[in-house]
């Protein structure tokens, strides 16, 4: 089920607010990623030996890491679901390269909401939660059949 031009706009008025701080979002989704999943930091050769969330938190490269992600999703998130040409070469990195099952990405979605929710309270309330799990639903989906033509089954 797609989004309504209204859904599609409150989705991405709350984006323009992660992006107030896109580092601290990030840190905090991949931070909170590691200590609710430890079985995803295992993926990560270059995050796998991190401990504790003191270590994570001093990690620039964590911290580096966490804005990648956060701006390749925004930038997937304004196509509002015409995302075709920016998802793809995401979809083979983690379908050919990094193998990230589709379950791993209903994790970080999952966590983005909480966080998101964490840090604006005011403005995210459960119905704008459920527009965004819905834009979030779009962006896995794809991600999903597009793993498949490149032969992952996620
Ligand atoms: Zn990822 C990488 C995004 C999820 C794992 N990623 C990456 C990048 C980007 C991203 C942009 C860079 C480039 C390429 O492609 O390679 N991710 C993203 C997004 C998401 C994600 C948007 C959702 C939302 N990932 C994920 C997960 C995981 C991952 C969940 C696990 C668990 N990634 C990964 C890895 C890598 C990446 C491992 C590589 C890193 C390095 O650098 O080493």
């Amino acid at each position: 089920m797609g989004l309504s031009d209204n859904e599609w706009q409150h989705v991405l008025g709350i984006w323009a607010k992660v992006e107030s701080d896109i580092p601290a979002h990030g840190q905090e989704v991949m931070i909170r990623l590691f200590q609710v999943h430890p079985e995803t930091q295992s993926l990560f050769a270059k995050f796998k030996n991190l401990k504790t969330a003191d270590e994570m938190k001093s990690s620039d490269e964590l911290k580096k890491h966490g804005i990648t992600v956060l701006t390749a999703l925004g930038r997937i998130l304004k196509q509002k679901n015409n995302h075709e040409q920016e998802l793809k070469p995401l979809a083979e990195s983690h379908a050919t390269k990094h193998k990230i099952p589709v379950k791993y990405l209903e994790f970080i979605c999952e966590i983005i909401v909480k966080v998101i929710a964490e840090k604006h309270p005011a403005d995210f309330g459960a119905d704008s939660q459920a527009e965004m799990r819905k834009a979030l639903e779009l962006f896995r989906n794809s991600m999903a059949s597009k793993y498949k033509e490149f032969g992952f089954q996620g």
